[in-house]
């Protein structure tokens, strides 16, 4: 058995994963199945008795909201929530708002798959007359970071890792390591690098992980943060392949 014990979630179906659209740093709100999803990770949560010391989460919605039920429903809601940037969705540059099967069709599936899980190639750059770009770039939420010479316009999923690792070992593997039982509430991308960080996967492997709405999952870490149990779902087996099978086709033309 691990020495330490976290969990993390993806938040559940936002409205721009029920309309398939390229999300990135805008802040779409939770679909009505979104919410049901993330009140059954709840009461998976607690049926499994877990009891938190600390929460992380982003500084968008999707994930804050996702958190907020979950801890209400264990009945945690005076715990310390960190929130922060660095947690955030990888900045999806110029496709934010593009719709996901549309773009395929219109640049090709292969393209699309480069564009959402290759590991090193970033999507094309958020430009100045990006219907989002002010609503993003000038959003107060961002006073306090990223700086302005780092405020990225697109990521790549080895940028975002760049940003979020930090705050992995400078934060979160501290508070680890003094014993404290902490959730994550994040992304399907910034997730995924952490997920490439703890099981040491090869950019082949992290291209192959489809994280899905709403389902927690465990880390069982020794005292060197080496996974002794990764990823185990709080769902059934049946359950998280059909909703990983479901992410992975969102890229597919219709
Ligand atoms: C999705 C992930 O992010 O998209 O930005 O569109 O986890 O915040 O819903 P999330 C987005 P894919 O990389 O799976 O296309």
């Amino acid at each position: 058995c691990g020495k330490y014990k976290i969990v993390m979630v993806r938040h559940g179906e936002s409205e721009w994963n029920k309309s398939n659209q390229f999300c990135g740093w805008y802040d779409s709100a939770l679909s009505e199945k979104g919410l049901a999803e993330a009140k059954a990770a709840a009461k998976a949560l607690k049926e499994a008795g877990y009891k938190f010391d600390i929460a992380h989460t982003s500084l968008l919605c999707r994930a804050i909201i996702t958190l907020d039920i979950i801890l209400k429903e264990i009945g945690q809601t005076d715990i310390p929530i960190c929130k922060t940037w660095r947690l955030n969705e990888r900045h999806y540059g110029n496709l934010i708002g593009l719709n996901k099967a549309e773009t395929a069709a219109k640049y090709g599936e292969k393209q699309v798959q480069i564009w959402r899980r290759s590991f090193a190639t970033p999507p094309p750059p958020m430009e100045k007359n990006h219907p989002y770009y002010d609503n993003i770039v000038n959003d107060e939420r961002y006073k306090d970071g990223p700086k302005k010479e780092e405020f990225p316009m697109f990521e790549s999923l080895k940028l975002t890792i760049e940003r979020t690792l930090p705050y992995w070992n400078e934060t979160i593997v501290p508070q680890i390591k003094e014993g404290k039982l902490i959730i994550i509430s994040a992304h399907g991308n910034s997730l995924r690098g952490i997920v490439k960080h703890l099981d040491n996967l090869s950019e082949d492997q992290i291209m192959a992980l489809n994280l899905p709405t709403g389902i927690p999952f465990i880390y069982e870490l020794d005292e060197c943060m080496r996974p002794v149990v990764s990823m185990k779902f709080l769902g059934d087996e049946e359950t998280v392949r059909k909703a990983m099978e479901a992410v992975a086709a969102q890229g597919k033309a219709k």
